[in-house]
């Protein structure tokens, strides 16, 4: 019986989509280890719609936010990075780097449990390198009453104490959730429209695998600036404006490839 188990995933380096279809395959190979959830692999599709109309690359825009986002994090008494399968199959050497970096605890927080999960996400993160994993104990998780998803449960150590919540692509309802109990959060989202991306306090409209790198780079930049430094960042930094900046970029891109269809299609 043919099952989908063994296809072959070789992309040749000259295909004009190769580090795209390289990410898929790791997307695919998450979920046969549990790491990526079934619905991890339609998240990413939607992921992709979107970065194909931001031209995939990071804009001047995201970064703006990516430098404010870092200047939070340092500022923070508690940050946190919440990790989900998506994340932690597509960059986890870049998340525990970042981890480390600012000083960040990582806790694994996800929307679809499912038993082996968690130990599969662990184990990744271990790999790349993390020494410390929140929300891996089951038994000591603590709810968040104002969240009805499998995401209330959150480590005590980790999300219910933080006071900013890195929040790197994820389902919309619990972004609005940690608002409403005095939470900073700062979110990553190719849609610049969902509603984690409207509630978040910063929000950076890029593809969590350049935006990892790059706040890893800014982060090695901003670790021993001055706090006024950080704070004056933060200061200028306007998230509503960032947001329609970037649809903006969605809305030329579009005229653009829109124009340049039009030459190749003949009458
Ligand atoms: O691992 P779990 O169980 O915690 O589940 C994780 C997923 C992502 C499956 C879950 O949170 C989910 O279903 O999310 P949504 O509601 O599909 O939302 C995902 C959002 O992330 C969408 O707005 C996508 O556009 C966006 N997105 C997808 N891939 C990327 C991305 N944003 C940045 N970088 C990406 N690579």
């Amino acid at each position: 019986m043919s099952t989908n188990n063994n296809q072959d995933h070789d992309v040749p380096k000259d295909h004009p989509r190769y580090e795209s279809l390289q990410y898929r395959h790791e997307i695919i190979e998450g979920m046969k280890k549990l790491i990526v959830a079934e619905a991890g692999l339609i998240a990413h599709g939607r992921g992709e719609c979107f970065d194909y109309m931001l031209g995939e690359k990071t804009s001047e825009i995201a970064k703006e936010a990516i430098t404010a986002a870092v200047a939070l994090l340092i500022l923070s008494k508690n940050p946190i990075i919440s990790v989900n399968g998506n994340v932690a199959a597509l960059c986890p050497k870049k998340v525990v780097e970042l981890s480390k970096i600012i000083n960040a605890p990582l806790e694994i927080n996800l929307f679809y449990r499912k038993e082996g999960r968690i130990e599969a996400i662990k184990k990744v993160l271990e790999d790349a390198g993390a020494e410390m994993i929140l929300g891996t104990d089951e038994t000591k998780m603590v709810e968040i009453e104002e969240l009805s998803s499998n995401r209330r449960n959150v480590d005590p150590n980790g999300i219910k104490i933080a006071d900013v919540v890195f929040v790197p692509l994820e389902d919309g309802d619990r972004t609005e959730a940690l608002k409403n109990i005095g939470k900073k959060v700062i979110a990553v989202d190719l849609n610049p429209i969902s509603r984690t991306s409207l509630w978040a306090d910063i929000t950076i409209v890029d593809n969590i695998v350049r935006t990892l790198p790059e706040m890893v780079n800014v982060a090695k930049k901003l670790k021993n600036s001055e706090e006024k430094e950080l704070k004056y960042i933060l200061e200028k930094f306007d998230n509503k404006k960032n947001i329609q900046a970037s649809l903006d970029t969605i809305i030329q891109y579009v005229k653009r490839q829109k124009e340049d269809a039009f030459k190749i299609l003949k009458d």
